[in-house]
């Protein structure tokens, strides 16, 4: 069986040369404006990034090498018993632009398995942390802390060629991979099962199956499917979103995977971008607090207004590309419709009846672009259903997942030969200058 390093080995040629005659014939082609909006504007729509494993369409939502969440359902190989996309066969897809067979994810789920245990001295730094610090500070820090193990610095200080950058990179993110259900749920147990002991890693199980066992949810064959419907769709968005952009920023400085995918983190733990599944839960409870257990349409209506009235923003609704409903959003209510139970709980259904009506208030309120759900609209109430009810821990959830992005742009942007990330900033009076007479 080939291993995810030999599929990869096989694609890079073709791609590298199709950069090269990109490089020959097009580098000067004109691909778009840059507009005053774009530099003041959080560079919106901006054409200014390569990226290959995903493609964000405003109103169809997200494919991966083509296809959809549907497809992936189809296609990807679940775990053995199992129902849902996997995280490696994602990755393999991610990674190879290939589907991967049955024999290729085992074989990736025991090489996951065999490199996922934690050096001691991370298991000291996660355990010397205040149970206070927040979940995502702890699993950044304990990523960039890894980063003593980096294959691809210490093959950087010998002096390697460029053309090896890409296979010491894979190492490097294939072992944080590895490594990030134990940390992830290390950080869990300390915070909120102190003393617990954590389970072995399993070798019979995949990256999601050994995940919810070390968090103590093995048992639990819902949620263990639910978690790897979760990572498996929240891993690549595109290549321009907070996370994966500022992974692969700090990836072209050559920083090494540890450090870029630290930095990657901490973008994603704004409550604009990914915190904003925590920033759900905490609205929803605080709407519960406010409307009581009778949960009507025009009562969430009201709350909704208050919340935009306090200026503040609806968690989990707009989208800086998305123009409807997060397909992302409708897989994870497509899995609460396989669960009767599901359907029945009060959380998941204040979700439902809240897509019901938050659209027609966002467009009355008329300022975003899209008053549509994004993923994080229902991504915690089935967590929060099964027992998972500490919602500030769930954006580690998401980080867990968004590594299977944003490590393969790494692994790619150096087999690319990427190189440094530098564009030009401007003043103001600058761009006055520029745009007089315009
Ligand atoms: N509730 C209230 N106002 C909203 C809004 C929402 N859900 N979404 C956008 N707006 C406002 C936005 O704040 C802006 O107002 P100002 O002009 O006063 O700044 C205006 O509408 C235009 O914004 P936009 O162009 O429609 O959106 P952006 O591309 O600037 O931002 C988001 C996109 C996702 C940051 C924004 O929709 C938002 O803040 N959503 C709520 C937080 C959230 O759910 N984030 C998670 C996004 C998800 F995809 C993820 O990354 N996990």
């Amino acid at each position: 069986t080939k291993s995810i390093r030999e599929a990869l080995e096989e694609v890079i040629p073709a791609k590298q040369a199709q950069l090269k005659k990109l490089k020959v014939e097009h580098s000067q082609a004109v691909l778009g404006d840059v507009k005053v909006e774009h530099v003041i504007g959080g560079m919106r729509g901006l054409k200014s990034m390569l990226w290959e494993a995903s493609v964000l369409d405003p109103n169809e939502g997200i494919r991966f090498h083509g296809l959809t969440i549907a497809d992936c359902q189809e296609v990807l190989p679940p775990f053995p018993g199992g129902k849902e996309i996997i995280a490696e066969s994602m990755l393999w897809l991610l990674l190879t632009g290939k589907v991967p067979t049955e024999a290729e994810t085992r074989s990736l789920s025991q090489e996951l398995a065999r490199k996922g245990e934690l050096p001691d001295y991370i298991v000291k730094l996660i355990d010397s942390f205040p149970s206070t610090l927040h979940p995502m500070t702890q699993l950044g820090m304990g990523v960039a802390a890894m980063n003593q193990e980096s294959a691809f610095a210490a093959a950087y200080e010998r002096g390697m060629k460029k053309s090896e950058y890409w296979t010491y990179t894979l190492e490097d993110c294939m072992n944080l991979l590895a490594r990030l259900p134990a940390l992830a749920a290390r950080i869990y147990r300390n915070v909120y099962n102190p003393g617990k002991p954590i389970p072995a890693i399993d070798h019979s199980l995949d990256l999601v199956g050994n995940y919810s066992n070390m968090l103590g949810f093995g048992n639990n064959y819902d949620l263990t499917e639910y978690l790897r419907l979760y990572i498996a769709i929240h891993g690549d968005h595109e290549g321009g979103n907070a996370s994966a952009h500022t992974s692969h920023l700090v990836g072209s400085t050559l920083s090494d995977p540890y450090l870029s995918y630290a930095a990657g983190l901490f973008a994603l733990a704004g409550p604009l971008h990914g915190l904003a599944n925590q920033e759900v839960l905490r609205w929803q409870q605080n709407m519960q607090k406010e409307i009581g257990s009778e949960i009507t349409h025009d009562n969430i209506k009201e709350f909704l207004w208050k919340t935009l009235k306090s200026g503040q923003v609806v968690p989990g609704y707009g989208h800086g590309v998305l123009r409807s409903p997060d397909p992302r959003f409708i897989a994870l209510q497509k899995f609460c419709e396989t669960r009767p139970e599901l359907l029945k709980d009060p959380t998941i259904q204040l979700v439902r009846k809240t897509y019901d009506v938050a659209p027609d208030v966002l467009k009355e309120h008329g300022k975003t672009k899209n008053p549509y759900p994004n993923v994080d609209a229902a991504s915690g109430c089935v967590l929060y259903h099964y027992g998972l009810t500490q919602f500030k821990y769930y954006t580690v959830i998401f980080g867990v997942s968004r590594a299977l992005g944003a490590l393969t742009q790494l692994v790619w942007a150096r087999a690319l030969g990427l190189p440094i990330e530098r564009p030009k900033s401007l003043s103001m009076d600058t761009i006055e200058k520029l745009v007089k007479g315009a």
